[in-house]
């Protein structure tokens, strides 16, 4: 086999953004473009020769082919091992798990997560470090650095490699050792909770749908809820991964898995009901005709861990990101732990979670996580909240509004304008930091602006500092907003509009939260005229 040297040139445009390169699908088939990324990943982190790395990714279309050039390459670049998942599928929690497990110097997984996938729609790409999770911006920034000098790359000259079999080839003097994608995750799973009692609630007649939405998550649902814990077979649906999702988008909210929600919410509902995205770290919990919202999900789990054998011992301290509810604030109080507040995107959290700071953690998007991997992971939190429940003895609703009742309410919603006007969206954003100084005392439908500032975030372990994450705005009586452009979109802009307020009063936590978020949206509007600068009069999602 040979090893070739490609002559390249840099490709615009290769910046990783909130979690890795996402592009059109097209795009990363062009000449070079996967090659590029791929060599200045490796030249980045100091080449891999003699390293181990991790392979896999959620199955969408050219991931088969995308992990055929990668493993070509690592070889060509020296790698001594790299450990593919079977079909060169691995959820991101498994493929975290399995780098932590094998002591790999790193991995790459192929996903554009919650992205549709297919010719014509998004692929992506990220690196993950030793320790398992997403490469902080110190390193993203040296990738894209590397993308914008890069003159070429190594490649080895050969056939494909066989991935369907498990064990272990050559190529060239590198080891291809492909394994079983779920087994090591589902034994991380059993280790952590308390199957016994979830086997039992099952057994005596708790009924549960998981929506795998044709994503990643399908083969680990069947293995833990249906063989390991016993739920009944139809109770896993749509669990075929397919190259294009089936084409739904494989993002787990009460848009794109509304025949969930419809279940859910009708006769004989289930009673409990989730689904998971593309890559498998993202979840959302449904109950017999009641929907979680993800930043009370954070909220519930934080405060009821200690129910679970992996949690037992109580936790250190609580992150979520910027957007995300405050509602877990309020637990890490009660807990007298700390909570920590960092940048939206897992990457932020690794630091916390490596130092032992924090052991649960969550974002807004649907994404919770612990400790045990570094990276958020749906059946994780499926298998909690199963976990507690069969421990509390009660159902979602009830323990949602037992903890309501404790903590008070925080109603929350997300409003997305998606694919706007990159120029429009960018010229909101820059008039909104003109203006923060002059806002706080200005009073907008009913609410007056505390205070206001564009998130930044020092990170309390090594120091790295993030500017600009976000803009944030505190209203008097402790309604809040939050206005930040998305970095996983692959068109145009996504403006994300993050709404917030706690309600103290028991009387009010059945109010539509709609309802009771819509003065805090009229603020927003009046304060950063989203009609004017998008064009739209109402958000394409609302989560
Ligand atoms: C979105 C979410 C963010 C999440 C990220 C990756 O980012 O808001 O919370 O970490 O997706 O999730 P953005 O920049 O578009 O708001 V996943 O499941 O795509 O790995
Ligand atoms: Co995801």
């Amino acid at each position: 086999m040979t090893t070739l040297t490609i002559q390249t040139a840099p490709i615009a445009g290769q910046k990783p953004g909130t979690s890795g390169l996402r592009k059109k699908t097209r795009v990363f088939m062009q000449a070079h473009y996967l090659e590029n990324f791929t060599q200045a990943i490796f030249d980045a982190i100091g080449g891999v020769g003699g390293k181990v790395l991790v392979l896999g990714g959620d199955g969408r279309y050219f991931n088969d082919r995308a992990a055929q050039v990668i493993l070509r390459m690592a070889a060509a670049n020296g790698a001594a091992r790299v450990i593919v998942g079977q079909g060169a599928i691995l959820s991101t929690p498994a493929a975290s798990h399995l780098i932590r497990k094998r002591g790999a110097d790193g991995g790459i997984i192929l996903s554009a997560s919650h992205n549709p996938g297919g010719a014509d729609e998004d692929f992506g790409m990220k690196f993950n470090g030793a320790n398992g999770g997403p490469a902080p911006e110190s390193l993203t920034d040296l990738i894209f650095a590397r993308t914008q000098e890069l003159m070429e790359y190594r490649i080895l000259e050969s056939q494909d490699v066989e991935l369907e079999r498990l064990g272990e080839t050559r190529l060239g003097d590198m080891v291809v050792e492909v394994v079983d994608p779920v087994a090591d995750y589902a034994d991380l799973m059993e280790s952590l909770f308390d199957f016994n009692a979830i086997r039992d609630l099952i057994a005596g007649g708790f009924r549960l749908r998981f929506d795998a939405m044709h994503a990643v998550t399908g083969p680990y649902a069947r293995e833990i809820l249906v063989n390991r814990l016993g739920a009944a077979p139809d109770s896993v649906v749509n669990d075929r991964p397919l190259p294009d999702f089936g084409g739904g988008h494989p993002d787990p909210n009460p848009v794109w898995a509304k025949a969930l929600m419809d279940e859910m919410f009708g006769q004989d509902a289930p009673d409990f009901g989730a689904a998971s995205d593309g890559d498998g770290d993202r979840n959302m919990i449904v109950g017999r005709g009641v929907y979680v919202s993800p930043s009370d999900s954070l909220a519930v789990l934080a405060a009821n861990a200690h129910l679970a054998p992996g949690y037992a011992r109580g936790l250190a301290g609580i992150a979520r990101s910027m957007p995300t509810s405050r509602a877990a604030d309020r637990v890490a109080e009660r807990l007298g732990i700390p909570a920590f507040e960092t940048p939206t995107g897992w990457k932020f959290f690794g630091n916390l979670l490596d130092a032992g700071r924090a052991t649960i953690c969550g974002e807004e998007s649907f994404g919770t996580g612990s400790d045990h991997v570094r990276e958020k992971d749906g059946l994780w939190a499926v298998l909690l909240w199963l976990n507690i429940l069969a421990a509390r003895g009660l159902g979602v609703a009830e323990l949602l509004r037992e903890h309501w009742s404790e903590y008070g309410r925080t109603f929350y919603s997300r409003h997305d304008y998606e694919a706007v006007a990159a120029d429009r969206a960018n010229a909101l954003i820059q008039r909104l930091r003109e203006t923060l100084a002059d806002l706080p005392g200005q009073a907008h439908s009913g609410l007056v602006v505390e205070s206001a500032d564009d998130f930044a975030y020092d990170d309390p372990v090594d120091g790295s500092q993030s500017a600009r994450q976000g803009i944030r705005l505190n209203f008097e009586g402790g309604a809040r907003a939050v206005l930040r452009l998305s970095g996983t979109g692959t068109e145009g802009a996504t403006l994300r509009v993050y709404l917030e307020r706690h309600q103290p009063d028991p009387a009010h936590h059945g109010d539509d939260p709609a309802q009771a978020l819509a003065p805090v949206a009229a603020a927003v509007e009046a304060i950063a005229r989203i009609r004017e600068f998008t064009g739209r009069d109402h958000p394409d999602v609302t989560t």
